[in-house]
């Protein structure tokens, strides 16, 4: 279908559009680019950035890229050395290093490149710079702790800022929600239960359970007085929400658990405690990790020492170890730590990106790929089987090690590389795909659509508690979770299954107004556009469809000036920046992904867009993308993901030249100009 549809919609020639828009920058493209044919041009970009990616494998055959976020990653792990009493000096003056080269100009920290300076992210900058020795006199850091105190001081900053303090004592622990560690004997039927949660924040719940039980304060190696302002006069004591409300049920609810505390009984509570280190010591992975990210594993380790683990302790020595491969040292000796590593996720997206450019499926590197994933593949029960027992694993994580927590997006990417490549070994390959199909399937939510690693992760409770102020705590499903799966699914043949249809009829029942379709783990509306309309489009929707042509509609009036496309991380808050930002390099090649399926690589738009990665390419193929374009939690953590300027450009450029990768008949588009 998608053949037919390009014959049409590719017939616009260039010179007729660029003559309706005068403005553009052929002009720009004809001098900047060694060709003035723009598709030999961008076949040279394709060729570079190929030869590029190519230099990047590993020798054991996966990608990876740095994970960049923010600096609460470096404070927190100094606060974690402090408070375990390991805290070195080479390693606080690399991470000093790092943090004081990322303070902005007003003295503040953002969270994300250009962003506005945090509240909570500068709190924990400016402590742990003071951790390093900086005196709070001196110029950078009294104009941090100016604006701290304007915007309230601790008071106002984030649960998890204050649980870091109210380690040394710089906040009360009497002033945090409770989070009981009674909550472990929760079944997973009951509200509430650990299971409700999100499983990033399920790993995190469990731990500091036991640190808000404890209560832990350890020697304040300075007293931190500049940051507090008057808390009354900062934060007056506020009137509790009325009873009738939840927000009233889950503050009383919240009161009620101060009592409790005071009153329960220390043998429940031991037992509570035990219980929810066993939770967590079954769930350490093999390389000592938490669930590969950052958050469970400094709160799993500070837990397991209260409870009387020692640091030499083989848990908690792995533990420690496997932080240390979380960090990232640069060539000016500063260090950085990643909340997370994506190897999994970047291999599979780059061996798709070498696919659509044309390299050989059976390509050495592509086979090596494809080994490595395979060997990647989880075939033991995680948590996700608390919902769904009887379901056979067969999912692929995001990380290196995180065999608990396998995630969908990973699992129907990973078989849509794995697609690509012609494997000698063809059975274990289809293996592969097949258990790794058949565990998605499973995944599926009650409303047709897929969530990033549980299924009807949909209570409403956990967003109520008071404790929960900083990103998302659960896990719904997605517009571009649900793409990948459905693209993967049709791909494998299953575009008629009835649970592929109902994905897709979720798909387009979710599309907005606009046409576009919201991107939860990328910024922003232009990845989820970018990952469903090539899944309709491959699951048999024709390019004429009204929701593809009103998706197309979308992408084109959101095209910058230059060529390119950007869009701002404020589009999570303010609806003005929807579709709009500064061009980026995946962000270009996500709304090209778009035009491309439609059928539009003929388009006077796409070929601007591919100008654009071609001019904005750097001589050694690759490109910059100083931008976060990756989403943690919805303007709450963005992650500005190092092999995305790389991998998805590649693809974009691969696809206008080659045509889709599973487009019947002849390539997508007509070569022009020929
Ligand atoms: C892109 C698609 C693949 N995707 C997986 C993406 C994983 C992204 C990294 C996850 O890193 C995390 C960082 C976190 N921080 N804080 C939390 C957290 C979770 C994951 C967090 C927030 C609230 C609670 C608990 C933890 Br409650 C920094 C599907």
């Amino acid at each position: 279908m998608t053949a037919t549809t390009d014959g049409s919609t590719g017939a616009a020639t260039p010179r007729a559009a660029s003559a309706s828009r005068p403005t553009e920058s052929v002009d720009r493209a004809d001098t900047t680019v060694a060709t003035s044919d723009p598709r030999e041009a961008a076949a040279g970009a394709m060729r570079r950035s190929t030869a590029y990616l190519l230099s990047r494998q590993d020798a054991q055959g996966w990608w990876k890229g740095d994970l960049e976020t923010n600096v609460t990653m470096d404070s927190e792990d100094l606060l974690l050395r402090q408070f375990l009493g390991i805290r070195d000096e080479p390693t606080t003056r690399a991470a000093a290093l790092f943090i004081r080269g990322e303070q902005r100009d007003d003295g503040t920290w953002a969270t994300f490149f250009g962003g506005p300076g945090e509240l909570s992210a500068t709190i924990e900058a400016y402590v742990a710079l003071r951790l390093a020795g900086d005196r709070p006199d001196e110029a950078h850091m009294a104009k941090a702790s100016a604006w701290i105190r304007e915007r309230g001081g601790i008071a106002s900053a984030r649960v998890f800022t204050r649980i870091w303090l109210a380690l040394f004592g710089w906040w009360k622990w009497d002033d945090l929600p409770e989070l009981p560690p009674e909550l472990i004997y929760f079944p997973h039927w009951a509200p509430l239960n650990i299971y409700d949660f999100g499983c990033w924040a399920r790993q995190t719940i469990v731990p500091l359970t036991i640190v808000s039980a404890k209560r832990p304060v350890r020697p304040a190696p300075f007293a931190l007085d500049e940051l507090h302002t008057d808390a009354r006069a900062a934060n007056p004591t506020k009137p509790l929400a009325p009873v009738g409300s939840w927000d009233g049920l889950f503050q009383r609810l919240d009161k009620a658990l101060h009592v409790y505390r005071k009153v329960a009984p220390r043998f429940v509570r031991k037992a509570a405690m035990n219980s929810a280190a066993r939770w967590i010591i079954e769930r350490q992975e093999n390389d000592g990790c938490w669930g590969g990210i950052q958050p469970p594993a400094v709160y799993s380790i500070i837990a397991l020492h209260l409870l009387g683990y020692d640091l030499d302790h083989p848990v908690l020595k792995a533990g420690l170890a496997s932080l240390d491969r979380f960090a990232v040292w640069r060539e000016d000796g500063a260090r950085m730590i990643e909340a997370c590593q994506s190897p999994v996720w970047d291999t599979c997206l780059a061996t798709i990106a070498l696919a659509d450019a044309g390299l050989p499926a059976d390509h050495p590197q592509l086979v090596k790929a494809a080994d490595w994933m395979i060997s990647e593949q989880i075939v033991r029960p995680g948590d996700w089987s608390v919902r769904r027992p009887a379901l056979t694993p067969g999912g692929w994580a995001f990380e290196f090690h995180n065999d608990n927590y396998p995630d969908i997006d990973d699992t129907a990417e990973v078989a849509l590389a794995l697609r690509r490549v012609a494997h000698p070994d063809k059975a274990r390959l289809e293996n592969a795909i097949e258990r790794g199909m058949r565990w998605t399937l499973g995944m599926q939510s009650k409303n047709g659509a897929w969530a990033a690693f549980d299924v009807d992760n949909t209570s409403p409770f956990p967003n109520r508690l008071p404790f929960c102020d900083f990103g998302e705590v659960i896990d719904p499903p997605s517009a571009d979770v649900t793409g990948h799966v459905v693209e993967m699914l049709a791909v494998e043949g299953k575009s008629h299954d009835p649970r592929t249809r109902r994905g897709i009829e979720w798909l387009l029942a979710e599309q907005e107004e606009n046409g576009a379709w919201f991107g939860r783990w990328g910024v922003n509306y232009i990845y989820g556009t970018g990952s469903v309309v090539p899944a309709l489009v491959t699951a048999g929707l024709p390019a004429a469809h009204p929701a593809i042509r009103r998706a197309v509609k979308w992408v084109e009036s959101v095209q910058n000036d230059d060529g390119g496309w950007g869009e701002d991380l404020r589009s999570y808050r303010d609806r003005g920046w929807v579709g709009h930002g500064t061009s980026s390099a995946s962000q270009t090649a996500w709304a090209l992904l778009s035009l491309l399926a439609a059928g539009e690589g003929g388009s006077r738009s796409a070929e601007r867009g591919i100008a654009w990665l071609v001019e904005n390419q750097r001589p050694d193929g690759s490109w910059d993308e100083p931008y976060f374009t990756g989403t943690g939690f919805p303007w709450d953590f963005s992650i500005n993901y190092h092999l995305y300027r790389q991998v998805f450009p590649l693809t974009a450029l691969g696809r206008y030249i080659n045509g889709e990768p599973f487009a019947k008949g002849p390539a997508a588009h007509p070569v022009k100009g020929g």
